[in-house]
């Protein structure tokens, strides 16, 4: 890796060379292609300063979407101590913010917190940090792009990352986030990272070096004690939920137009989950689930063990070419789970595919895939570990949703003629175990629509 000063005396001339153009485009791309990690950038970035004879440390052409009231307030660096962010400001995230172990960051209803474009804006919840975002229905928390509304797209800044001390299965039990974003992982089942309640993660997760982009948000070694619910990341570039190890668990969570997967797991995550939802856009698209246990050491333990109940998973039928919008489900590298009352439609392969070590989880039943509606998926409805077809109540008949593919606006409320609903397919009863709700239908969503008044359908 090359030293501090190399990077600063290469941005130095970067920026000389860029400031003249101020354009923003130029400016990113001199430094990506540089592959400085997240800190590095953000680093030199607070370090303008040792360039001299440029005063202009800030993107002139950055338009924060504005706060209903109230001011832009720049925040760059690291947040020791208790601090609050009022919703009448807006927040602009300049390079990594990390909160740091021991403080708190509030974040009130309705506040709007922006990622920089420029610097890589993102933010960060260190180990042993704590962030309290907890909007309501009608005044969520919106993390966005620095761009104006209509410019906006995949990869405009970089995410929501949250770093806890909860047990992985990597050697050594500890790893380091992508982009020098800090440790995570331990051995504290029950850490707590805080609350994330109706929020929205929009137009994050930036290249910072190739191949290498961010999470809409990040949970890495979360855990239990962590309460996450109502949840939306919207056009991501990478995945938009990723879970690396931990125990956290979510509830009512919406992943739209995600460049790569809607929900990733790995590293051993042993959360819980119930009333999610995708809905794949089929420019850019993985696969709805992608789910290891470890790859390399497909045994390593703990294993990926995660329940989950009630999800919609909705591809892009359309899509003939590319990538795009490929599998419901890839089960790979060693994964467990249980998973329950799921829709999975319009994915361009299977609904599933169970691949290499976790064909063994399956024929063990430490991996299995009940009561759920599988419909119009272009490879059939399963691949690799077809028993779950004879087996369980695994049901091939159109789910009956009112407009799940409509991108501008969905409805993924099923019919009351629905075999979600009407009692063509079982449903199974999750556990009572306090997080779990008791409901009657198949899917991630019943005759109440969780997403309305809080999520965003935009496309741009
Ligand atoms: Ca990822
Ligand atoms: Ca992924
Ligand atoms: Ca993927
Ligand atoms: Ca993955």
């Amino acid at each position: 890796m090359e030293s501090a000063r190399t990077h600063l005396l290469q941005f130095c001339s970067h920026w000389a060379v860029v400031s003249r153009t101020k354009g923003r485009t130029m400016k990113t791309k001199n430094w990506m292609s540089s592959g400085l990690t997240l800190t590095a950038v953000a680093a030199l970035a607070l370090g303008l300063a040792a360039c001299g004879g440029d005063d202009n440390t800030a993107d002139n052409n950055a338009t924060p979407t504005p706060a209903a009231t109230g001011g832009v307030v720049n925040v760059s660096g690291d947040i020791t101590t208790d601090t609050t962010w009022t919703a009448d400001n807006t927040y602009l995230l300049q390079g990594a913010v990390f909160v740091r172990q021991g403080a708190t960051l509030t974040i009130q209803a309705g506040t709007q917190v922006v990622g920089e474009h420029s610097s890589l804006g993102t933010l960060v919840v260190a180990r042993g940090g704590h962030i309290n975002a907890i909007g309501t229905r009608e005044a969520p928390i919106v993390f966005t792009s620095d761009r104006p509304v209509g410019s906006r797209a995949r990869g405009d800044w970089g995410g929501l990352i949250l770093n806890g001390s909860a047990p992985l299965n990597v050697p050594g039990g500890v790893k380091e986030g992508e982009g020098d974003t800090g440790e995570f992982g331990g051995n504290n089942v029950n850490d707590n990272s805080g609350t994330l309640r109706y929020v929205r993660v929009e137009y994050a997760g930036i290249e910072f070096s190739p191949d290498n982009e961010l999470n809409g948000i990040a949970f890495q070694g979360v855990g239990a004690q962590t309460t996450v619910d109502h949840i939306q990341v919207h056009f991501n570039l990478d995945d938009a939920m990723e879970f690396f190890g931990g125990t956290v668990n979510v509830k009512y969570a919406l992943a739209t137009a995600a460049g790569d997967d809607s929900f990733d797991w790995t590293d051993g995550w042993r959360g819980k989950g119930q009333f999610w939802i995708a809905q794949q856009k089929g420019d850019d698209a993985d696969n709805g689930f992608e789910c290891d246990n470890l790859e390399g050491i497909v045994d390593a333990s703990p294993r990926s063990n995660p329940t989950i109940y009630n999800v919609t998973l909705v591809g892009s039928p359309g899509r003939t070419a590319g990538d795009g919008s490929t599998h419901g489900m890839v089960l790979r590298r060693g994964t467990a789970g249980t998973l329950r009352n799921f829709i999975i439609l319009g994915f361009k392969q299977a609904a599933y595919d169970v691949r290499d070590a976790s064909v063994a989880q399956a024929q063990n039943g430490a991996l299995s895939l009940d009561n759920a509606i599988i419909y119009g998926n272009g490879g059939g409805p399963g691949s690799g570990y077809t028993a779950w077809l004879q087996q369980n109540a695994v049901v091939q008949v159109s789910p009956e949703l009112a407009a799940p593919y409509n991108l501008g606006q969905p409805n993924f409320m099923p019919a009351s003629n629905s075999p979600a609903v009407n009692g063509t397919v079982p449903v199974a009863a999750p556990p009572n175990d306090g997080f779990f709700e008791q409901v009657n239908f198949i899917g991630g969503m019943g005759s109440s629509d969780w997403t309305e008044g809080w999520t965003t359908a935009e496309q741009s």
